[in-house]
């Protein structure tokens, strides 16, 4: 069993737990212990061999021989027998929007319902009215919670996408006769959810690619297989096409399944105001072919400037490329340091230490640390005093560290009136305030609005976390006026986060471009509660391409002197 399948089963043990009714301390034991497994970069089978289980902050002796006993046989008879207790299935009703377990154990004695289309069933004949707890307005929640997960069924988060699309990248490109390969479709545009994963392949002989594609391992089944086109179902869920061409075809084929397809539509009108037709099979005038070997080939013969693939949305970046004034993206590599990023100290799974060590290996310059403050019990927030103690191992780590500064930072809570966690004078000591909202989502649109303006009013914020608070394909974040918001940073000078948990992605690209155009200066962060996490960030540098944003636009793109400065201007 792999790291991701033992936590898998963890968050399902705990998931179990808490519809039977479990003790909560122990239904979160086996959720932290699933995050602290997901967190740590060691490889499962060494742990259990080496009996370092034990010294992962999160998991404690039973779970660790739970874990052990996966590993080793593959199977769980705690888990088996918690499982056989109740209607298989029924973890499914928590993805449900506003459907906590109390609420899905409820439906589950009273109504006999296990599947979500038992419970819309229920819900349309109106079933859920006159029981305990629920009522009409609750069944309204319910409908409503039903038609987001079906909207976001059959998509999936961009790391497990990824994951997914660069191991069978790698099998193909290593196919014999296999000339070149690259992902396509909104894998390749860097979209913050996919549908399925595309490839494309040049080779002469696509015949034997198609059968190697079509009897991989991880194949659960072929959907279609043609001559050069195969559809597959993976076995993690995904479903996955590849294309054959010729190598002579490979640019345009890569050019035409990258997408958007709106992007195409308008690619084809330009080539077709400049004589040419376009499409997946090459560049034409008249009978003849227009060779070119890459896509840049294919942008220049029609007079314009390369267009990245992140970019390509129809959302103004073909004009941009005819007229020559296309943003010089920022890429990863560009990234010199990194806020938002959590320790033990509240809710993450690595020490001070183990962070600042991880980001120096990934070439950080300087780390902002950014632990919950104190409203967010949940969460392990710090009160006024472990503020102190942090900022002193702080000191003394910058002291000791050479090629890494610490940064001093809190995530702090915006309290449902808009204020913030801590006194001014608290505020104060800090090089950085993440301000983000953590609870009371309840809101309506006006309410969440003035509650974000409020909160960048305070001198002391340099940052807005996570604005809209969604998590993608789970929950739809609260209502919130963004663009009034964006007008509110750009008049204070407060700057906006692009969350780059692949959960989270918010701000959301559509406006990461909005925003730019306002002058407003984005942190990429990864929101790091592991050293794994800090790598997250590659998720957000994407989404900043989407939004068009250049090395100026990045806080965390600057030298350390520069960003001095910028926090420093908002309190002067
Ligand atoms: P997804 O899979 O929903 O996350 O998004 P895409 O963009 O990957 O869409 P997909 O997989 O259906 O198709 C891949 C690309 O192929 C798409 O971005 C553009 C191209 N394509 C597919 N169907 C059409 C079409 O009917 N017309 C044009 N112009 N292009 C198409
Ligand atoms: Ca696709
Ligand atoms: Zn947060």
């Amino acid at each position: 069993m792999t790291k991701e399948e033992v936590a898998q089963v963890l968050e399902e043990i705990g998931e179990l737990l808490d519809i039977k009714g479990e003790n909560p301390f122990k239904v979160r034991a086996y959720h932290n212990a699933a995050r602290a497994l997901a967190g740590t970069d060691r490889d499962i089978g060494d742990l259990v061999a080496t009996g370092d289980l034990r010294t992962i902050k999160g998991i404690g002796e039973g779970i660790a021989e739970k874990i052990a006993e996966l590993v080793r046989t593959g199977h769980l008879k705690y888990y088996e027998e918690l499982k056989s207790t109740l209607p298989s299935g029924i973890t499914n009703l928590l993805a449900i929007p506003g459907l906590g377990p109390k609420k899905v154990k409820k439906v589950c004695d009273a109504l006999g319902i296990s599947t979500v289309g038992e419970l819309e069933y229920a819900c349309n004949e109106n079933r859920l009215v006159e029981l305990e707890g629920f009522g009409a307005r609750s069944q309204e929640k319910i409908l409503e919670g039903i038609a987001y997960l079906k909207k976001s069924q059959g998509q999936f988060h961009i790391d497990f996408a990824l994951q997914n699309a660069g191991a069978l990248l790698e099998k193909i490109k290593g196919f014999k006769g296999v000339a070149r390969a690259e992902i396509a479709g909104s894998l390749r545009r860097g979209k913050e959810v996919v549908k399925d994963i595309d490839i494309v392949a040049a080779t002469a002989r696509p015949g034997p690619l198609m059968e190697f594609f079509a009897s991989l391992p991880v194949v659960d089944s072929v959907i279609a297989k043609g001559e050069t086109k195969t559809s597959i179902r993976l076995k993690s869920g995904m479903n996955a096409d590849l294309r054959a061409v010729s190598e002579e075809e490979f640019p345009f084929a890569l050019m035409y399944l990258t997408g958007s397809k709106d992007h195409n539509t308008t690619m084809r009108g330009i080539a077709k105001k400049a004589g040419y037709k376009l499409n997946e099979y090459g560049l034409f005038k008249g009978e003849r072919k227009t060779p070119c070997k890459s896509e840049e080939d294919i942008f220049a013969k029609l007079g314009m400037a390369y267009i990245p693939p992140e970019m390509r949305e129809d959302a103004g970046e073909i004009a941009a490329a005819e007229e020559g004034k296309m943003p010089d993206l920022v890429e990863e590599n560009d990234i010199r340091g990194l806020f938002h990023v959590h320790t033990t100290a509240s809710d993450g799974t690595a020490t001070l230490e183990q962070m600042a060590l991880a980001a120096k290996k990934l070439g950080c310059a300087y780390l902002g640390i950014a632990d919950h403050s104190r409203s967010a019990r949940y969460a392990g927030g710090l009160d006024a005093a472990d503020v102190k103690k942090q900022h002193k191992e702080i000191d003394a780590l910058n002291g000791k560290l050479s090629g890494l500064i610490l940064l001093k930072g809190i995530e702090s809570d915006i309290l449902p009136d808009g204020s913030l966690d801590y006194p001014d004078s608290v505020l104060a000591s800090f090089d950085f305030v993440i301000a983000s909202i953590h609870s009371k989502f309840n809101m309506t649109e006006a309410e969440a609005t003035k509650r974000l303006v409020k909160a960048m009013k305070n001198k002391h914020v340099t940052m807005l976390g996570h604005p809209t608070g969604r998590l993608l394909l789970s929950r739809e974040g609260y209502p919130v006026d963004m663009r009034q918001v964006i007008d509110a940073a750009a008049d204070l000078g407060v700057a906006i986060e692009i969350n780059a948990h692949p959960f989270r992605l918010d701000l959301d690209w559509r406006l990461v471009h909005h925003a730019k155009e306002k002058g407003v200066k984005i942190a990429i962060n990864p929101d790091a509660h592991s050293v794994e996490g800090l790598k997250d960030v590659s998720y957000g540098v994407g989404i900043a391409r989407k939004g068009w944003l250049e090395v100026k636009d990045v806080v965390n793109a600057w030298p350390l002197e520069k960003v001095r400065k910028f926090l420093a201007s908002r309190r002067a």
